[in-house]
């Protein structure tokens, strides 16, 4: 009875540590000896995901007409609802853990800022129920109009003398902000209860650190090209990369 009752523990263990594949892949190569011991998280059962997140497909980066406020909007925007550099990444598209960290007490407050009549960023990752700064650093009227069912929307006027407004959401939910005075101005706020998260960099490139071992679902979501989720293992005090190829929405 006994040996019944201990084999699927070690059958766990092996997939665990990964030996049932290959055995001889424990001990570390003779040219980097503290590797597998001093690797960042290894001790606390965490490891690190990278990568990047690229579109696949032709992009010609749009321009968006200025109609008013020129002196301070200037004449004309890039249009950042898709931004393409280098290599075909995709920059504020947000990568998250789905799963982890519901409950936990909000990490950060976050700062919108509004400049030459664009959302700074264009892209925020916000823990629900934590409080988000919109600042106006224009120095003229704009004002905030949240596009949400989940959370209250509001629409608040931020006249040039009224440098910040607070407010919080305590769902989770996307929520495009927009402005009424400047039409083209678009942003967006991720709500989200989980604590794992990232917008991606200009070069599509992005990073979740001390992420608990284990088997997580990541979501990616950009604002043109969708959402999709994808599983991953992270095995203590090492790094997965990744790559996630998006396409236009059809
Ligand atoms: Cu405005």
């Amino acid at each position: 009875m006994k040996r019944l009752n201990k084999l699927p523990v070690c059958f766990a263990l092996l997939l665990a540590v990964g030996c049932s594949k290959e055995p001889e892949q424990k001990s570390p190569p003779a040219k980097e000896p503290a590797q597998s011991v001093t690797a960042p998280g290894a001790a606390q059962g965490k490891g690190t995901i990278t990568g990047k997140v690229i579109f696949k497909g032709s992009h010609s980066p749009g321009r968006l007409s200025v109609g008013k406020d020129r002196e301070v909007c200037g004449d004309g925007k890039s249009d950042p609802s898709l931004l393409v550099g280098g290599g075909g990444g995709v920059k504020n598209a947000v990568v998250q853990i789905a799963g982890l960290g519901e409950g936990a007490a909000p990490s950060k407050a976050a700062v919108v800022d509004q400049v030459k009549c664009e959302y700074v960023p264009h892209v925020s990752v916000i823990p629900a129920g934590a409080t988000v700064t919109f600042k106006n650093s224009d120095g003229i009227l704009h004002n905030i109009h949240t596009v949400s069912q989940i959370n209250s929307p509001f629409n608040r006027a931020q006249p040039k003398f009224l440098k910040e407004i607070k407010e919080s959401f305590a769902k989770p939910e996307i929520i495009a902000l927009r402005c009424d005075v400047h039409g083209w101005m678009t942003g967006w706020l991720m709500v989200t209860d989980n604590v794992y998260f990232a917008v991606t960099e200009s070069d599509g490139a992005f990073k979740l650190t001390d992420v608990p071992a284990g088997k997580h679902t990541l979501e990616i979501w950009h604002e043109k090209l969708g959402s999709s989720t994808q599983t991953v293992e992270i095995k203590a005090g090492e790094t997965v990369n990744l790559t996630f190829e998006l396409q236009m929405k059809k």
